[in-house]
Formats: C-alpha cells, sequence, structure tokens
C-alpha cells in the first residue's frame, strides 16, 4: 500500500499551510479549501471502507477521484481536543485541550465550560487571512462558547452554527437550550426555531448548512477571492437527525439516515465547486472528528469497522477516522484505496495490479485458510503445484471461446425506471435521454 500515507490531524495542517505557500508564490489565486468535518462518524461508516449498505455513493466516489486514506488519526477521541488539535496543528495537551482532573480523553465545552480556546493559539483561519483567505465555520465550534472564544475572534469572517453540541431540549430555566449563531449574534435557539424532533429524528439542520456552504461558495467566487470553508455538521452525533426527505431511507435506522443526507450534501457541495469551474482551484478534505459512539449504536450511533472500541477510548475505533482528499488536476484519482483494511498482507495485498502469470501467488489453503503466507517460489511444493496448474490453465485456454462481453457499456436510461407494473402503483419514472457510454469502474 505505496500510496497510502500515514497521516494525522497534524499532517492535514501542513498540507493545507503548503498548499496555499505554494500557490501564493507562483499563482495568481491561491487555491480555495473546504474542510468537510463529521461529527462521531465512524471509520466503517463509509462504503468505500467496507460498510455493507453502500449508502455513501458521494463519498466513495470522492474517494475514486482522490486519495483515500486509511490510516488518519485525529488528535483525540472526543470533540472539542480533537477540533481544538485540527485547527491548531497542535496537540491537546499543547493548545490546552485537556484537564488535570481527570482523564484527558473525557474532557470537553459542555455549557457549563469555564474556558475555550486561548488567544495564544494560532488558528488555521487566522494563518490562511494573511494570505487573502475569507473564512467560515458552518455548523459546531466546540472550542469555548464565551464571548472571548468567539469564532469570529479567532480568524473567522462568518459562521452559521452552534457553539455547542444540539443536546436538549432544556427547559431554559435550569438550562438554556443552545443557540445557533449567525456571524456575531444569535438568531435562535435549538428545539425552539431550530427544531430537533427526538421522536422521529427529523430536523431541517443538514439542508440549512448545507445552503450555507454552497451560498458561501458562489459568493466568494463572484469576488474572486480564495476561501475557508470549515463545513463541521453535527447530524451523526447524538441525537442524530436528518431532514424529512432522508429520514426512513437507509438499511442503517435513523443514524443511515443521517449518513445518507450528509452524503448527498458532500455530492452536492462537489458538485456545485464543478458548476462553477472551482473544482481544479479547490482542496476538499473530509474526516471526523473522533471515532463512532459505539455507546449509541447501532439507532443512534455508527460503525468504526474492524476496529476496536469507539469514541472516548484510545483504542483504533475511537481515533482512526474516515479521510478523502479530493482536489482534481492535482491529486490523481484512485488512490490509496484499501480492499483489504485491517488485513493487509505484505506483497500480497498490494494496491496496485502486479503481473503473476509467470509467477502466481500460490497458497495451501489446508494449513494456511487465511492466505497469509504464500508458498516459496524455491520450494518444490511450489513447482509441484505449478506445474500441475499450469497444465490445467494451458488446457482451458485451448478449448476457450470467449463470448461477448456484456459489462462495457452504460446508460443512465436503462435503470429501473419504469419497471413492469409500476403505472398501477404510479411509480413509473421518466427516463432520461439515451446516451450509451463506456462504464467506468473506479474501484
Ligand atoms: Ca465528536
Amino acid at each position: 500500500m505505496a500510496a497510502v500515507a500515514e497521516a494525522t490531524t497534524g499532517w492535514w495542517l501542513l498540507l493545507v499551510l503548503s498548499a496555499a505557500e505554494l500557490a501564493v508564490a507562483h499563482h495568481p489565486q491561491p487555491p480555495n479549501i473546504v474542510l468537510l468535518l463529521m461529527d462521531d462518524m465512524g471509520w466503517g461508516d463509509l462504503g468505500v471502507n467496507g460498510e455493507p449498505s453502500r449508502e455513501t455513493p458521494n463519498l466513495d466516489r470522492m474517494a475514486a477521484e482522490g486519495m483515500l486514506f486509511p490510516n488518519f488519526y485525529s488528535a483525540n477521541p472526543l470533540c472539542s481536543p480533537s477540533r481544538a488539535a485540527l485547527l491548531t496543528g497542535r496537540l491537546p495537551i499543547r493548545n490546552g485541550f485537556y484537564t488535570s482532573s481527570a482523564h484527558a480523553r473525557n474532557a470537553y465545552t459542555p455549557q457549563e465550560i469555564v474556558g475555550g480556546i486561548p488567544d495564544s493559539e494560532h488558528l488555521l483561519p487566522e494563518l490562511l487571512k494573511e494570505a487573502g483567505y475569507t473564512s467560515k465555520i458552518v455548523g459546531k465550534w466546540h472550542l469555548g462558547h464565551r464571548p472571548q472564544f468567539h469564532p469570529l475572534r479567532h480568524g473567522f469572517d462568518e459562521w452559521f452554527g452552534s457553539p455547542n453540541c444540539h443536546f436538549g431540549p432544556y427547559d431554559n430555566r435550569a438550562k438554556p437550550n443552545i443557540p445557533v449563531y449567525r456571524d456575531w449574534e444569535m438568531v435562535g435557539r435549538f428545539y425552539e426555531e431550530f427544531p430537533i424532533n427526538l421522536k422521529t429524528g427529523e430536523a431541517n439542520l443538514t439542508q440549512l448548512y448545507l445552503q450555507e456552504a454552497l451560498d458561501f461558495i458562489e459568493r466568494q467566487h463572484t469576488r474572486q477571492r480564495p476561501f475557508f470553508l470549515y463545513w463541521a455538521i453535527d447530524a451523526t452525533h447524538a441525537p442524530v437527525y436528518a431532514s424529512r426527505p432522508f429520514l426512513g431511507t437507509s438499511q442503517r435506522g435513523r443514524y443511515g439516515d443521517a449518513i445518507r443526507e450528509i452524503d448527498d450534501s458532500v455530492g452536492k457541495i462537489l458538485s456545485h465547486l464543478r458548476g462553477l469551474g472551482l473544482e481544479k482551484n479547490t482542496l476538499v478534505f473530509f474526516t471526523s472528528d473522533n471515532g463512532a459512539a459505539l455507546i449509541s449504536a447501532p439507532e443512534q450511533g455508527g460503525s468504526n469497522g474492524p476496529f476496536l472500541c469507539g469514541k472516548q477510548t484510545t483504542f483504533e475505533g475511537g481515533m482512526r477516522e474516515p479521510a478523502i482528499a479530493w482536489w482534481p488536476g492535482h491529486i490523481a484519482a484512485g488512490q490509496g484505496i484499501n480492499f483489504c483494511p485491517g488485513q493487509n498482507v505484505s506483497g500480497v495485498t498490494t494496491h496496485t495490479q502486479e503481473e503473476h502469470t509467470e509467477l502466481p501467488l500460490i497458497f495451501h489453503l489446508g494449513r494456511d485458510p487465511g492466505e497469509r503466507f504464500p508458498l516459496s517460489f524455491a520450494s518444490a511444493e511450489y513447482q509441484d503445484v505449478l506445474d500441475r496448474t499450469t497444465q490445467v490453465v494451458r488446457q482451458h485456454q485451448e478449448a476457450l471461446v470467449p463470448g461477448q462481453p456484456q459489462l462495457n457499456v452504460c446508460n443512465q436510461a436503462v435503470m429501473n425506471w419504469a419497471p413492469p407494473g409500476c403505472e398501477k402503483l404510479g411509480k413509473c419514472l421518466t427516463p432520461p435521454e439515451s446516451v450509451p457510454e463506456k462504464c467506468s469502474w473506479p474501484h
């Protein structure tokens, strides 16, 4: 897996700053940066990482068009310290997002917290501002809610979202409902002006956040200014939610509904960039702040794939994140897709297709059903099996009459738009214009 990099959030910050600096040096306009940060989404929630429902077609396509990082780590298995590390490029122990009175992994910023991001920390949007960027945070901040910690005091130019998790509803007496801000001022509260129905899981917040992202991108495009969009949405954090069109559409329950809406939104953001002609000058990075909260799964929590435990633990399930980089023309497509997550065998499960016709890998499935130890090429056993196999292959090739290939041409019009009987149910759809095209198999 040579194309797969070991990576951390510190690496991410370095990449972004290097890209911006290089671009400033060699191009009239530095690249835009879109950071799509999920909340409590697990490594195993993406189809490309093996989630069997395959309900993330847009993210899977993003990975196929860009680079997947199977070994990407957050700096902490909990929201606040992970986000502080992401935006500062510094470990929580350095940027102050830890506690010395309990396990650091359990410290975050609830409404009761006094502290927040110190002025002494240099956040990514502050550095980008010096390079001429306009920055917007959409969604959850979580680096402190008191006035001195406001994101517009720490480099961001715009904000639509909340300072804390969408817990609630509260009674506004013992505890206030969490405010939702537009820039400097609150414009409502969760469970009031921004409803979340805990019984049905319905909320339109992801749609609001999506629209904010699309509008911001379009405005900056019109201004011809480089931008940084930090899209920190939280639909996959319990209590999970989705808007009505997505509720009940997943095989995975309510959590899956949230995933599907997010996946759809990511697809719309990438399409928007393409539509504006910005895709070759925009680095998009997708990841999550910490692993899936198994304590809430399956209805309110996700999957960490083959990895142990999840959020609030420092095992792999808590800190290894899904991660994809997308930048057409700059990041080659299809890099780093790992078809054997957690099961890599050196020299066997390689990413690149290799020629093994003359010297095939041979396993003894009786002794080694897991295919971990290919027989040594130099062994007598290998030579004996190879001789017998070669003879069978030769017989097969001599007798072979190839059929007409059926999988070369694709056409949107032939899909199940109007299967037999659809008229009776009123479920017939009008197919698009017939456009035969060569099928692509990105992964
Ligand atoms: Ca989180």
